[in-house]
Protein backbone atom coordinates (compact mmCIF):
# COMPACT_ATOMS: atom_id res chain seq x y z
CA UNK A 1 0.00 0.00 0.00
CA UNK A 2 1.49 3.71 -1.01
CA UNK A 3 1.54 5.85 1.67
CA UNK A 4 0.50 9.22 2.26
CA UNK A 5 3.77 10.26 2.78
CA UNK A 6 5.27 8.75 -0.72
CA UNK A 7 2.75 10.05 -3.03
CA UNK A 8 3.61 13.81 -1.91
CA UNK A 9 7.61 13.10 -1.60
CA UNK A 10 7.17 14.50 -4.73
CA UNK A 11 5.31 17.88 -4.16
CA UNK A 12 7.85 18.01 -1.54
CA UNK A 13 10.78 18.71 -3.39
CA UNK A 14 9.53 22.06 -4.82
CA UNK A 15 8.28 23.61 -1.75
CA UNK A 16 8.44 23.32 1.83
CA UNK A 17 4.88 22.79 2.37
CA UNK A 18 4.06 19.51 3.97
CA UNK A 19 1.08 17.94 2.48
CA UNK A 20 0.97 14.63 4.45
CA UNK A 21 1.24 16.27 7.61
CA UNK A 22 -1.73 18.96 6.43
CA UNK A 23 -4.07 15.89 4.91
CA UNK A 24 -3.88 13.95 7.91
CA UNK A 25 -4.39 17.16 10.10
CA UNK A 26 -7.56 18.27 8.29
CA UNK A 27 -8.66 14.77 7.74
CA UNK A 28 -8.69 14.20 11.45
CA UNK A 29 -11.53 16.96 12.22
CA UNK A 30 -13.00 15.92 9.25
CA UNK A 31 -13.51 12.20 10.71
CA UNK A 32 -14.28 14.01 14.74
CA UNK A 33 -16.82 16.19 13.03
CA UNK A 34 -18.53 13.04 11.00
CA UNK A 35 -18.87 10.85 13.97
CA UNK A 36 -19.93 13.97 15.46
CA UNK A 37 -22.89 14.78 12.88
CA UNK A 38 -24.85 11.58 12.57
CA UNK A 39 -25.52 9.39 15.90
CA UNK A 40 -28.02 6.41 15.84
CA UNK A 41 -31.81 7.31 16.55
CA UNK A 42 -34.50 5.21 15.45
CA UNK A 43 -35.11 3.22 13.99
CA UNK A 44 -31.63 1.87 14.35
CA UNK A 45 -31.04 -0.39 11.08
CA UNK A 46 -31.13 3.25 8.76
CA UNK A 47 -28.54 4.57 10.69
CA UNK A 48 -26.35 2.21 11.02
CA UNK A 49 -26.36 1.93 7.31
CA UNK A 50 -26.06 5.72 6.68
CA UNK A 51 -23.02 5.67 9.19
CA UNK A 52 -22.02 2.43 8.16
CA UNK A 53 -20.69 3.98 4.83
CA UNK A 54 -20.38 7.79 5.99
CA UNK A 55 -17.28 6.78 8.57
CA UNK A 56 -15.58 4.70 6.06
CA UNK A 57 -13.27 6.11 5.49
CA UNK A 58 -11.93 7.70 2.34
CA UNK A 59 -9.32 10.61 1.76
CA UNK A 60 -12.00 13.00 2.55
CA UNK A 61 -11.08 15.75 -0.36
CA UNK A 62 -14.22 17.23 -0.91
CA UNK A 63 -14.42 18.77 2.84
CA UNK A 64 -10.55 19.10 2.86
CA UNK A 65 -11.06 21.01 -0.11
CA UNK A 66 -13.91 23.57 1.25
CA UNK A 67 -11.88 24.28 4.95
CA UNK A 68 -9.03 24.69 2.87
CA UNK A 69 -10.55 27.39 0.62
CA UNK A 70 -12.74 28.97 3.32
CA UNK A 71 -9.66 29.79 5.38
CA UNK A 72 -7.46 31.16 2.11
CA UNK A 73 -10.41 33.43 1.68
CA UNK A 74 -10.54 34.46 4.99
CA UNK A 75 -12.66 32.78 6.85
CA UNK A 76 -12.36 29.79 9.59
CA UNK A 77 -12.59 26.05 10.08
CA UNK A 78 -15.89 26.56 12.01
CA UNK A 79 -17.63 28.44 9.76
CA UNK A 80 -17.15 25.73 6.53
CA UNK A 81 -17.38 22.59 8.97
CA UNK A 82 -21.13 22.04 8.82
CA UNK A 83 -20.75 22.16 4.76
CA UNK A 84 -17.16 20.37 4.47
CA UNK A 85 -19.34 17.28 6.55
CA UNK A 86 -22.72 18.00 4.44
CA UNK A 87 -20.52 17.47 1.10
CA UNK A 88 -18.90 14.34 2.34
CA UNK A 89 -22.45 12.68 2.58
CA UNK A 90 -23.51 13.90 -0.72
CA UNK A 91 -20.45 12.51 -1.85
CA UNK A 92 -21.09 9.29 0.31
CA UNK A 93 -24.39 8.80 -0.92
CA UNK A 94 -23.72 8.66 -4.66
CA UNK A 95 -20.95 6.28 -3.72
CA UNK A 96 -23.81 4.11 -2.58
CA UNK A 97 -26.53 4.50 -5.09
CA UNK A 98 -23.59 4.15 -7.45
CA UNK A 99 -22.72 0.96 -6.33
CA UNK A 100 -25.81 -0.51 -6.12
CA UNK A 101 -26.96 -3.33 -9.37
CA UNK A 102 -28.93 -1.28 -11.09
CA UNK A 103 -25.86 1.11 -11.48
CA UNK A 104 -22.52 -0.14 -11.45
CA UNK A 105 -23.06 -3.04 -9.60
CA UNK A 106 -20.10 -2.71 -7.33
CA UNK A 107 -19.05 -5.27 -4.19
CA UNK A 108 -16.72 -3.30 -2.41
CA UNK A 109 -15.81 0.52 -1.92
CA UNK A 110 -13.00 1.57 0.71
CA UNK A 111 -12.05 -1.33 0.67
CA UNK A 112 -15.46 -2.92 2.83
CA UNK A 113 -18.06 -4.34 1.69
CA UNK A 114 -21.03 -2.06 -0.23
CA UNK A 115 -23.50 -0.73 1.55
CA UNK A 116 -26.43 -2.90 -0.14
CA UNK A 117 -24.02 -6.03 0.78
CA UNK A 118 -24.16 -5.47 4.14
CA UNK A 119 -27.68 -4.04 4.39
CA UNK A 120 -29.83 -5.24 1.29
CA UNK A 121 -30.44 -2.92 -1.51
CA UNK A 122 -33.65 -1.41 -0.03
CA UNK A 123 -31.68 -0.10 2.54
CA UNK A 124 -29.00 0.90 1.04
CA UNK A 125 -31.49 3.20 -1.12
CA UNK A 126 -32.83 4.65 1.67
CA UNK A 127 -29.62 4.83 3.59
CA UNK A 128 -28.78 7.25 0.37
CA UNK A 129 -31.69 8.81 0.56
CA UNK A 130 -31.29 10.02 4.55
CA UNK A 131 -27.97 11.19 4.06
CA UNK A 132 -28.83 13.11 0.89
CA UNK A 133 -31.64 15.17 3.00
CA UNK A 134 -29.70 15.58 6.06
CA UNK A 135 -26.92 17.27 3.99
CA UNK A 136 -29.17 20.14 3.55
CA UNK A 137 -30.69 19.87 7.10
CA UNK A 138 -27.14 19.93 8.43
CA UNK A 139 -25.94 22.96 6.59
CA UNK A 140 -28.53 24.85 7.35
CA UNK A 141 -29.21 24.13 11.26
CA UNK A 142 -25.61 23.90 11.63
CA UNK A 143 -23.65 27.13 10.08
CA UNK A 144 -23.13 29.52 12.57
CA UNK A 145 -21.27 32.97 12.30
CA UNK A 146 -22.14 32.87 8.84
CA UNK A 147 -24.26 36.16 7.52
CA UNK A 148 -27.68 33.89 6.26
CA UNK A 149 -27.51 34.85 2.21
CA UNK A 150 -24.20 33.21 2.16
CA UNK A 151 -25.29 29.70 3.81
CA UNK A 152 -28.83 30.40 1.40
CA UNK A 153 -26.25 30.47 -0.98
CA UNK A 154 -24.22 27.39 -0.54
CA UNK A 155 -27.80 25.57 -0.26
CA UNK A 156 -28.61 26.33 -3.61
CA UNK A 157 -25.63 25.72 -5.10
CA UNK A 158 -25.45 22.24 -3.46
CA UNK A 159 -28.66 21.71 -4.40
CA UNK A 160 -27.70 22.72 -8.17
CA UNK A 161 -24.85 20.28 -8.31
CA UNK A 162 -26.68 16.94 -6.83
CA UNK A 163 -29.56 17.20 -9.40
CA UNK A 164 -29.76 16.71 -13.19
CA UNK A 165 -27.40 19.71 -13.91
CA UNK A 166 -24.76 17.78 -12.00
CA UNK A 167 -24.15 14.47 -10.41
CA UNK A 168 -27.71 13.14 -11.05
CA UNK A 169 -26.82 14.03 -15.34
CA UNK A 170 -23.67 12.69 -15.45
CA UNK A 171 -24.65 9.81 -13.94
CA UNK A 172 -27.60 9.42 -16.39
CA UNK A 173 -25.14 10.24 -19.53
CA UNK A 174 -22.47 7.72 -18.24
CA UNK A 175 -24.95 4.49 -17.64
CA UNK A 176 -26.76 5.43 -21.58
CA UNK A 177 -22.96 5.68 -22.72
CA UNK A 178 -22.24 1.64 -21.44
CA UNK A 179 -21.56 -0.15 -23.96
CA UNK A 180 -20.12 2.42 -26.47
CA UNK A 181 -16.63 2.60 -26.21
CA UNK A 182 -16.61 4.61 -28.77
CA UNK A 183 -18.19 7.80 -27.74
CA UNK A 184 -16.33 11.13 -28.21
CA UNK A 185 -14.13 12.91 -26.09
CA UNK A 186 -16.39 16.09 -25.25
CA UNK A 187 -19.37 13.63 -24.12
CA UNK A 188 -16.79 11.83 -21.86
CA UNK A 189 -15.72 15.35 -20.62
CA UNK A 190 -19.38 16.08 -20.10
CA UNK A 191 -19.74 13.04 -17.73
CA UNK A 192 -17.12 13.68 -15.95
CA UNK A 193 -17.17 17.67 -15.49
CA UNK A 194 -21.15 16.81 -14.07
CA UNK A 195 -20.54 13.14 -12.11
CA UNK A 196 -17.19 14.00 -10.42
CA UNK A 197 -16.39 17.81 -11.20
CA UNK A 198 -19.36 19.34 -10.10
CA UNK A 199 -18.83 18.22 -6.58
CA UNK A 200 -15.38 19.14 -6.50
CA UNK A 201 -16.19 22.41 -7.37
CA UNK A 202 -18.62 23.19 -5.32
CA UNK A 203 -16.11 22.37 -2.46
CA UNK A 204 -13.97 24.72 -3.25
CA UNK A 205 -16.47 27.73 -4.56
CA UNK A 206 -18.98 26.50 -0.99
CA UNK A 207 -15.85 27.38 1.20
CA UNK A 208 -15.07 30.82 -0.86
CA UNK A 209 -19.01 31.90 -0.51
CA UNK A 210 -18.93 30.59 3.17
CA UNK A 211 -15.62 33.03 3.83
CA UNK A 212 -17.54 36.28 1.51
CA UNK A 213 -15.11 35.70 -1.48
CA UNK A 214 -15.50 38.59 -4.16
CA UNK A 215 -17.30 37.48 -7.44
CA UNK A 216 -13.78 37.67 -8.93
CA UNK A 217 -11.99 35.41 -6.48
CA UNK A 218 -15.02 33.35 -6.80
CA UNK A 219 -14.46 32.66 -10.32
CA UNK A 220 -10.69 32.24 -10.36
CA UNK A 221 -11.57 29.57 -7.43
CA UNK A 222 -14.08 27.92 -9.58
CA UNK A 223 -11.38 27.29 -12.90
CA UNK A 224 -8.94 26.15 -10.36
CA UNK A 225 -11.69 23.70 -9.10
CA UNK A 226 -12.89 22.60 -12.67
CA UNK A 227 -9.30 21.08 -13.54
CA UNK A 228 -8.67 19.56 -10.47
CA UNK A 229 -11.55 18.28 -10.96
CA UNK A 230 -10.98 16.87 -14.45
CA UNK A 231 -7.65 16.18 -13.84
CA UNK A 232 -8.58 13.85 -10.96
CA UNK A 233 -11.05 11.98 -13.02
CA UNK A 234 -8.23 11.35 -15.97
CA UNK A 235 -6.18 10.16 -13.29
CA UNK A 236 -8.66 8.12 -11.52
CA UNK A 237 -9.09 6.55 -15.03
CA UNK A 238 -5.38 5.94 -15.35
CA UNK A 239 -6.05 4.03 -11.57
CA UNK A 240 -8.59 1.70 -12.81
CA UNK A 241 -5.63 0.23 -15.22
CA UNK A 242 -2.40 0.38 -13.42
CA UNK A 243 -3.56 0.22 -9.81
CA UNK A 244 -4.47 -3.23 -8.00
CA UNK A 245 -7.79 -3.64 -5.75
CA UNK A 246 -6.09 -3.38 -2.65
CA UNK A 247 -4.60 0.26 -3.47
CA UNK A 248 -8.22 0.94 -5.07
CA UNK A 249 -10.20 -0.22 -2.19
CA UNK A 250 -13.05 -0.81 -5.01
CA UNK A 251 -12.57 -3.58 -7.83
CA UNK A 252 -9.71 -2.56 -10.57
CA UNK A 253 -10.72 -2.88 -14.11
CA UNK A 254 -13.95 -2.45 -14.02
CA UNK A 255 -14.17 0.30 -16.35
CA UNK A 256 -12.69 -2.52 -19.15
CA UNK A 257 -15.29 -4.88 -17.87
CA UNK A 258 -18.36 -2.32 -18.37
CA UNK A 259 -16.56 -1.69 -21.75
CA UNK A 260 -16.44 1.66 -20.55
CA UNK A 261 -14.71 5.05 -22.96
CA UNK A 262 -12.06 6.17 -20.15
CA UNK A 263 -9.36 8.75 -20.97
CA UNK A 264 -6.83 6.29 -21.20
CA UNK A 265 -8.83 4.15 -24.20
CA UNK A 266 -9.33 7.06 -26.05
CA UNK A 267 -5.94 8.73 -25.40
CA UNK A 268 -3.54 5.76 -24.04
CA UNK A 269 -1.91 6.22 -20.74
CA UNK A 270 1.06 8.83 -21.96
CA UNK A 271 -1.54 11.22 -22.96
CA UNK A 272 -4.10 10.95 -20.27
CA UNK A 273 -0.88 11.47 -18.09
CA UNK A 274 0.10 14.51 -19.92
CA UNK A 275 -3.33 16.12 -19.95
CA UNK A 276 -3.77 15.42 -16.45
CA UNK A 277 -0.67 17.54 -15.72
CA UNK A 278 -1.76 20.55 -17.97
CA UNK A 279 -4.73 20.91 -16.62
CA UNK A 280 -2.89 20.65 -12.51
CA UNK A 281 -0.51 23.32 -14.22
CA UNK A 282 -3.69 25.55 -15.30
CA UNK A 283 -5.14 24.91 -11.91
CA UNK A 284 -1.83 25.95 -10.07
CA UNK A 285 -1.79 29.42 -12.50
CA UNK A 286 -5.27 30.57 -11.28
CA UNK A 287 -3.70 30.83 -7.68
CA UNK A 288 -0.98 33.24 -9.01
CA UNK A 289 -2.48 36.27 -7.08
CA UNK A 290 -1.49 34.66 -3.83
CA UNK A 291 1.15 34.17 -1.71
CA UNK A 292 1.95 31.39 0.47
CA UNK A 293 -1.27 30.79 1.86
CA UNK A 294 -2.51 29.04 -1.49
CA UNK A 295 0.03 26.22 -0.78
CA UNK A 296 -2.55 23.53 0.55
CA UNK A 297 -4.05 24.53 -2.60
CA UNK A 298 -1.00 23.68 -5.13
CA UNK A 299 0.13 21.24 -2.83
CA UNK A 300 -3.43 19.39 -3.68
CA UNK A 301 -3.57 20.14 -7.39
CA UNK A 302 0.06 18.51 -7.66
CA UNK A 303 -0.98 15.51 -5.14
CA UNK A 304 -3.99 14.67 -7.67
CA UNK A 305 -2.13 13.43 -10.33
CA UNK A 306 0.72 11.76 -8.29
CA UNK A 307 -2.29 9.82 -5.81
CA UNK A 308 -1.57 6.31 -6.20
CA UNK A 309 -5.66 5.96 -5.10
C1 LIG B 1 -26.56 12.63 -6.12
C2 LIG B 1 -29.06 12.27 -5.99
C3 LIG B 1 -27.74 11.76 -6.36
C4 LIG B 1 -27.65 10.56 -6.89
C5 LIG B 1 -26.38 9.91 -7.24
C6 LIG B 1 -24.91 7.60 -8.53
C7 LIG B 1 -24.89 9.03 -8.89
C8 LIG B 1 -26.14 9.81 -8.73
C9 LIG B 1 -23.77 9.66 -9.29
C10 LIG B 1 -22.46 9.00 -9.36
C11 LIG B 1 -21.43 9.89 -8.78
C12 LIG B 1 -20.11 9.21 -8.65
C13 LIG B 1 -20.04 7.93 -7.90
C14 LIG B 1 -19.02 9.77 -9.17
C15 LIG B 1 -17.66 9.23 -9.03
C16 LIG B 1 -16.87 10.16 -8.19
C17 LIG B 1 -15.53 9.61 -7.80
C18 LIG B 1 -14.38 9.85 -8.70
C19 LIG B 1 -15.42 8.93 -6.66
C20 LIG B 1 -14.17 8.55 -6.02
O1 LIG B 1 -13.82 9.65 -5.21
P1 LIG B 1 -12.61 9.58 -4.21
O2 LIG B 1 -11.40 9.01 -4.90
O3 LIG B 1 -13.13 8.52 -3.16
O4 LIG B 1 -12.44 10.93 -3.59
P2 LIG B 1 -12.91 8.48 -1.56
O5 LIG B 1 -13.31 7.08 -1.19
O6 LIG B 1 -11.45 8.77 -1.28
O7 LIG B 1 -13.82 9.50 -0.97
Amino acid sequence: MVTTDEIVAEEKQSSNFDLAFYLEEKKQLVEAALERSLSIGKPEKIYEAMRYSLLAGGKRLRPILCLATCELTGGTTEMAMPTACALEMIHTMSLIHDDLPAMDNDDYRRGKLTNHKVFGEDIAILAGDGLLAYAFEYVAAQTQNVPPQRILDVIARLGRTVGAAGLVGGQVLDLESEGQPDISVDTLTFIHTHKTGALLETSVVSGAILAGASDDEIQRLSKYAQDIGLAFQIVDDILDVTATQEELGKTAGKDLQAQKATYPSLWGLEESRKQAQQLVDAAIAELASYGEEAEPLRAIASYIVTRKH
